[in-house]
């Protein structure tokens, strides 16, 4: 916590101890989604954020990492940074190579300053439709971004309510570069499997071989909840099993704006054999797929 930005008062701070995982992630294996928070005195919070976080740092995101046995991270910049990178790039570069990011920019963002990022680490950025996170703007204010950073060989995520797939689905069925969805497009697992949100969703990776997903979020998009987060799995198993080539992980630490528990990171990595049962779908999910994404791209 800094003195310059008091989080929010119901603001859940990341767990302080999680336990340590059962699964052991193969070699090299890469947290494909999570984030950094300031701290907020070095790298001041956005004046446009919608939520304001406790502190979390490079420092604690490197040691979780090591402590669930990660050796890369993909770094998401988050809303309550807005579009200035610095917190994300700064842990880029202290990375030593083991972490790529993924930026929010605005139009009129320069070659230079693209050629920078990229320099930095960062290999995509980031549309979010989520209401409560970030403003929605037309069509053409991403199309216009998306344009500028596919001669990069960057890609587009995309973060969004499952509802919104149906009135966004022109947009990003048009990307010029992969896309690739969080948190499954947030299903609601209280439906069916074969439920007509989901199945419009396998049906926009079944069309779109270049639309990725994350089977991260367990912890937000569970009812049943912790530990087990049981409700998820089938989800998640169903689109690592049919897209396998298409499919990254990661822990979403320090997990903003939960409000009904805080996760075990350890708990949510033991997830991992639930959604990816043989040893070759735990490859691809968490070493060949994030490494064709991030670092040979
Ligand atoms: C996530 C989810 C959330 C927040 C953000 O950038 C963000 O602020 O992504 C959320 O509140 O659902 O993936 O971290």
């Amino acid at each position: 916590m800094t003195a310059t930005f008091p989080p929010d008062a119901d603001w859940l701070a990341f767990h302080p101890s999680p336990s340590r995982p059962s699964f052991r992630p193969p070699p090299g294996a890469v947290d494909a989604h999570c984030h950094v928070f300031g701290p907020g005195d070095v790298f001041p919070y956005a004046p446009e954020r919608k939520y304001t976080p406790v502190d979390a740092g490079k420092d604690q995101l490197f040691a979780l990492r090591d402590f669930l046995g990660f050796e890369r991270n993909v770094i998401i910049q988050a809303t309550c940074h807005g579009a200035d990178n610095r917190a994300m790039v700064d842990a880029l570069l202290a990375a030593g190579g083991r972490a790529r990011g993924v930026a929010t920019i605005r139009p009129g963002i320069s070659p230079a300053e693209l050629a920078d990022l990229h320099a930095a680490g960062v290999r995509g950025i980031r549309f979010n439709f989520v209401r409560r996170l970030a403003d929605p703007k037309p069509d053409g204010y991403y199309r216009g971004l998306a344009d500028q950073v596919a001669p990069l060989g960057w890609h587009i995520v995309v973060y969004f309510e499952a509802p919104d797939l149906a009135e966004r689905w022109h947009l990003f069925t048009h990307l010029p570069t992969p896309v690739v969805v969080d948190h499954m497009g947030r299903p609601d697992v209280s439906q069916r499997l074969d439920g007509p949100e989901f199945t419009q969703f396998t049906r926009f990776m079944h069309e779109h071989g270049n639309v990725w997903s994350k089977v991260s979020g367990a912890e937000r998009l569970s009812i049943s909840g912790p530990p087990d987060y049981a409700d998820v799995v089938p989800f998640a198993r169903h689109i690592v099993e049919t897209f396998s080539d298409r499919v990254i992980w990661g822990t979403d630490w320090p997990h903003p704006n939960m409000k009904s528990h805080m996760p075990d990171d350890g708990h949510l990595t033991d997830l991992i054999p639930h959604l990816a049962p043989a040893p070759d779908l735990q490859h691809k999910l968490l070493v060949d797929n994030p490494m064709r994404l991030y670092w040979e791209a």
